[in-house]
């Protein structure tokens, strides 16, 4: 059985195969979760990412999990939110697309997301929830590692809007 779950909680404490990371598209660390994963990976992370040179929008590259209880981290930057007529729907499904496609290739079973683009990037969490729900929902139909994919939201108020867009 291919599951979506949300919990409410702390990325850089959840031990799946791969979590993903709400980066920038310089990949160099940031606020937000992507500061939290860089300091709880631990240095080595900035050393792995340095070598990609950065990552456009809604794309994802995959490194070693470091001090993460984590195996993998899947890096993906989010759209910044600018009204909505910019592509920012579009970019936000290619962000979980993308990053359960590396996810599947490097044969991951369970896959932990964020709220991607919420926070400092603004985009509306109600609209993000269903977008985000209905690209995982599709990728499980074909995929061959993944199973198991959980949206850890660190808010209650995070955590109300992906249950919503599961329940329905
Ligand atoms: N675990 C899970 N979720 C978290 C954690 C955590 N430890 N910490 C924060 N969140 P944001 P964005 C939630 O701003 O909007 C960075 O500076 C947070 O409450 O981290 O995609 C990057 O470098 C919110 O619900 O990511 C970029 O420059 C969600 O994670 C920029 O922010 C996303 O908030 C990316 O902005």
């Amino acid at each position: 059985m291919k599951t979506i779950q949300v919990v409410q909680g702390d990325i850089t404490t959840i031990a799946a195969d791969a979590v993903v990371n709400a980066a920038n598209t310089t990949l160099m660390g940031g606020g937000g979760v992507d500061g939290a994963i860089h300091r709880a990976a631990g240095p080595a992370l900035y050393a792995a990412c340095e070598k990609f040179g950065g990552c456009p929008t809604g794309e994802a590259r995959i490194t070693s999990g470091f001090n993460l209880p984590a195996k993998y981290i899947i890096h993906t930057p989010g759209p910044i939110w600018h009204g909505g007529d910019h592509g920012e729907e579009q970019l936000l499904a290619n962000s979980y697309r993308n990053s359960l496609t590396l996810a599947d290739e490097y044969g991951c079973r369970t896959v932990a997301f964020p709220s991607i683009s919420t926070g400092v990037y603004s985009f509306p969490l109600d609209r993000a929830a269903q977008i985000a729900v209905r690209t995982i929902r599709e990728f499980l139909r074909s995929a061959s590692h993944v199973e198991e994919v959980t949206m850890v939201c660190f808010d209650p108020t995070t955590a109300r809007a992906y249950q919503a867009a599961v329940n329905n």
